[in-house]
């Protein structure tokens, strides 16, 4: 079950100057930043608003810490632009299984650890019609499927 729009994921080549453009454009803020080593990501998340499962929206804006990561590959193959949409869903392992029911290429064989100890996993691209999708479980939610046999 998805619930919410989590974040757009936004390939840039200097964070620092992408999160000036959205504080002087928008007035967005920055609620929180990290390095994600495994996934290679210097990253800001800007709150946009608060959705009505107690969830809220972000943009994720997202610098590669080196060379092979996924970003920089993208930034070499595009340039600076939307990378990717996260759904939030209460449960991404029961969310992403029903991904797979459906045919479409699951990227992990078991969630990772996504922005401030989220649960995150990926569908492929060309099995979405270009889009490279993120599922996303907060920290905080309830997580009916992992409390029982996952
Ligand atoms: C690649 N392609 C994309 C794409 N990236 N299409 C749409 N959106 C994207 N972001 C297309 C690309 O143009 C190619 O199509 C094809 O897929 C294969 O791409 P590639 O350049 O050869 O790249 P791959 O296959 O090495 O990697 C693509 C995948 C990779 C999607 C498998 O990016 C991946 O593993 N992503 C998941 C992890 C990730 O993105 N981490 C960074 C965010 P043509 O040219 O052949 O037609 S981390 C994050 O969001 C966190 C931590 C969080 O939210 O908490
Ligand atoms: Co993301």
């Amino acid at each position: 079950m998805i619930t919410r729009i989590d974040h757009i994921g936004i390939a840039c080549r200097d964070l620092d100057a992408s999160i000036e453009f959205y504080k002087t454009t928008y007035g967005f803020e920055v609620v929180h930043s990290e390095v994600n080593e495994e996934q290679g990501v210097r990253e800001a998340m800007l709150r946009i608003n608060g959705t009505d499962d107690g969830g809220a929206s972000y943009l994720q804006l997202l610098e590669p810490t080196r060379e092979d990561s996924t970003i920089a590959k993208y930034l070499a193959k595009h340039g600076e632009g939307v990378h990717h949409i996260a759904f939030g869903t209460p449960d991404v392992v029961a969310t992403t299984e029903e991904a797979t029911r459906t045919g479409v290429r699951v990227l992990y064989p078991a969630p990772r650890r996504g922005t401030s100890n989220s649960s995150i996993n990926f569908l492929h691209p060309k099995d979405c019609h270009g889009v490279l999708t993120e599922l996303v479980q907060a920290a905080d939610a309830a997580t009916p499927s992992s409390a029982n046999s996952h």
